[in-house]
């Protein structure tokens, strides 16, 4: 299970990856992102056979193209507990029960809008802040981006409005509008958006609130936050009414309950009815109506005690399993898929569905004209859990992995002790190549603004290029000849190529793709060597003794370093020009940050682990793991670890949240204080 759910994750970062650095268009927050990151990097810490040389924990992060004012919430963004099942909501009342002393005297049940909670600030009735959730005490300052949600009231109805009042709800994409917007970016040649709710999040991320208008957001409010004023209401059902008063747009599926047995029968019909909507729900919210009780049930550290989330289960269907197809990863990983007859589950028509490797369709017994149950749970990648072995007639066929590339004709061979198969056509497979040189001219690496999906695939067809380093050696002239090509978009890429040829050398070693390489290895690699040459003559002892590099990839590095094809590859792309080796260490001396040793612990809103400590070392300053006298500040965010805290305290090394944390990145150790 373990296995799969390292592969999810892999799949699951690397999308995130590629929208959040690629395309400068994140889906989910940071904090989203961390959580499924710090998953992963558990799973490989606790078995590091996980490790596969493309987990984006191998992998370089790039610093965010800029950063969002902190916005601090006046009241605090709470979470919500889930419950998944009648019994969990029996238990929720019966602990209501004992803290009231009776039964609430009414619910409030909601629709769960699968969108990205925020924070909008009105004073004296105008719209004057727009936030994030962030970790619930701060989020991001959206303001503008929101400003071009259309149902976002800029100004409230009525006279009274409260001086201040925070109005809380959710940012979302009809299944319409997203419909739309993949259609739009499909057209462009880039990658679909998997689900509305990143298509969401990324649109509140952007940095241009044009780009936001055009993706056609929504809005629903469900919760009053902080007021300053007389404004007072009784129950929450009340506070809707005003809202929906007010001009906001309040979700008209909310209902007050008068008991569980409602609640139960509110579930039941908004789950039947969920994929009527036009837009996405995940659950049901229900909140104890009467805002006297509210007060008297209080809040745990993380979340209120009057109100659940109700989370709807996973979609399954059954549908057949047409056949098993298979991928080409930048690796030249060679990854199955099944081709199932169109489903519709979860809300969504599944046609496609991972089959991660050939072991796990050996483990389901997958065979090819089974009834598989397929399942779709949200914003999740459609999975085969099983066949259905009962309808089986003994016509089904067992699946064998091809001999040969699909897409080359070259061997697929598949190495003792490795779980992924491999195609052995290197740059000759299309397919691989076109992976590979996407992720050679994405972020991470050389960092090519222009060559995306699109282009690689124009360069490709037109044989101009074969492998990476023929990138370097484009003739402007021919592009001119090709319609669609004006001057200006000529010049770009050239003057992007050009650009490129100057990056640093970890980040070329993180461009080559070594497995088992990924932005970490690279730096301490590019730090201890300083030239590709001296990496090339390395020995295997010299990799070896650098701190956190172990005989896997000692091994990796080498095997790739003799490798007459890479050799080649480094030698052409060094006569066309392009960089290899550091002039300075990187980040040691000069850098606002230079001497700060930080540590940070708990999660950031703004920052993943990667992109946080990017931003330090691209300082000068360094990230390290333990509190120590050599400390110079550790960086508290969301749950902070106790044990890391506490050793501060002791040593009287300074703490900072995330606000202190983008003063001390803007300021410097000035910020401090
Ligand atoms: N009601 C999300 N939290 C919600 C105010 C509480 C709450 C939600 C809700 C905590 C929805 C957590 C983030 C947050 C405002 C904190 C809803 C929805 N109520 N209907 C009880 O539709 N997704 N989310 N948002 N404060």
């Amino acid at each position: 299970m373990t296995t799969e759910r390292a592969e999810e994750l892999r799949a699951l970062l690397r999308h995130h990856d590629h929208r959040y650095y690629v395309l400068d268009e994140p889906e989910i927050s940071d904090a989203e992102y961390d959580a499924l990151y710090r998953e992963l990097v558990a799973l490989e810490e606790a078995d590091p056979t996980l490790i596969t040389d493309d987990s984006p924990t191998q992998r370089v992060g790039g610093v965010p193209l800029g950063l969002f004012a902190p916005a601090r919430h006046r009241e605090r963004m709470f979470s919500l507990d889930n419950v998944e099942s009648s019994a969990d909501l029996l238990a929720w009342e019966a602990r209501l029960r004992r803290a009231l002393g009776h039964a609430p005297k009414g619910y409030a049940c909601e629709l769960k809008i699968d969108g990205i909670a925020i924070s909008l600030t009105y004073e004296n009735g105008r719209y004057v802040r727009g936030a994030t959730r962030g970790d619930g005490v701060t989020g991001e300052d959206v303001t503008p981006n929101l400003r071009t949600v259309g149902q976002l009231p800029l100004v409230m109805f009525g006279t009274s409005a409260p001086a201040v009042v925070e109005v809380r709800g959710e940012v979302y994409m009809t299944d319409a509008a997203f419909g739309e917007l993949n259609r739009a970016q499909q057209a462009a040649g880039e990658r679909a958006f998997v689900n509305p709710r990143n298509a969401a999040a990324g649109a509140v991320r952007q940095k241009d609130p044009a780009i936001t208008a055009s993706r056609r957001l929504s809005l629903w409010v469900y919760q009053v936050g902080f007021i300053e004023g007389s404004l007072r209401f009784a129950s929450h059902t009340q506070s809707l009414e005003w809202l929906k008063a007010a001009g906001f747009p309040v979700n008209p599926a909310s209902e007050h309950v008068a008991d569980l047995d409602g609640v139960i029968a509110y579930v039941e019909r908004a789950q039947a009815r969920r994929h009527d909507l036009g837009y996405q729900t995940d659950g049901v919210v229900i909140k104890v109506d009467a805002l006297a009780e509210q007060a008297e049930l209080g809040f745990t550290a993380k979340s209120p005690r009057w109100a659940v989330a109700y989370k709807f289960p996973p979609e399954e269907r059954t549908t057949r399993l047409r056949s098993i197809e298979v991928n080409v990863g930048r690796t030249g990983a060679v990854t199955p898929y099944a081709v199932l007859e169109p489903v519709f589950v979860g809300g969504a028509t599944v046609t496609n569905a991972t089959l991660h490797n050939q072991d796990e369709i050996a483990r389901k017994d997958l065979r090819i004209g089974d009834l598989v149950v397929v399942r779709r749970a949200g914003d999740v990648i459609p999975e085969v859990v099983g066949p259905v072995v009962a309808a089986r007639t003994g016509k089904e066929k067992k699946w064998r992995m091809p001999t040969k590339c699909p897409f080359c004709g070259n061997p697929i061979v598949r190495n003792a002790g490795e779980a992924v198969a491999r195609c052995s056509g290197g740059f000759s497979c299309p397919v691989r190549i076109r992976e590979y040189l996407f992720h050679f001219a994405g972020r991470g690496g050389m960092d090519i603004e222009g060559l995306g999906f699109k282009t690689v695939d124009l360069l490709l067809s037109q044989g101009w290029v074969k492998d990476p380093a023929d990138v370097f050696l484009l003739e402007p002239e021919r592009l001119r000849a090709i319609e669609g090509w004006g001057e200006v978009s000529v010049r770009n890429l050239m003057a992007s190529i050009d650009a490129a040829r100057h990056r640093s050398l970890a980040r070329v070693i993180t461009a080559l793709g070594i497995p088992l390489v990924g932005g970490t290895v690279a730096r301490s690699l590019a730090r201890r060597f300083r030239t590709m040459t001296a990496l090339l003559d390395a020995s295997a002892e010299e990799i070896g003794s650098i701190d956190g590099i172990g005989p896997e990839i000692v091994q990796s590095v080498r095997a790739w370093t003799k490798d007459r094809t890479n050799r080649k590859l480094v030698a052409k792309l060094a006569a066309a020009g392009v960089d290899l080796a550091d002039p300075e260490p990187i980040g040691v001396d000069g850098g606002m940050l230079a001497g700060v040793t930080m540590v940070i612990t708990g999660t950031l809103e703004g920052f993943s682990r990667e992109a946080a400590r990017v931003a330090v070392e691209e300082r000068g300053g360094k990230v390290t793991s333990s509190v120590s006298a050599r400390t110079t500040v550790v960086v508290a965010g969301e749950a902070p670890g106790a044990a890391k805290v506490q050793k501060a305290a002791e040593l009287g090394v300074p703490m900072i949240d995330e606000a202190g944390f983008l003063r001390l990145l803007a300021d410097g150790p000035a910020a401090l204080g």
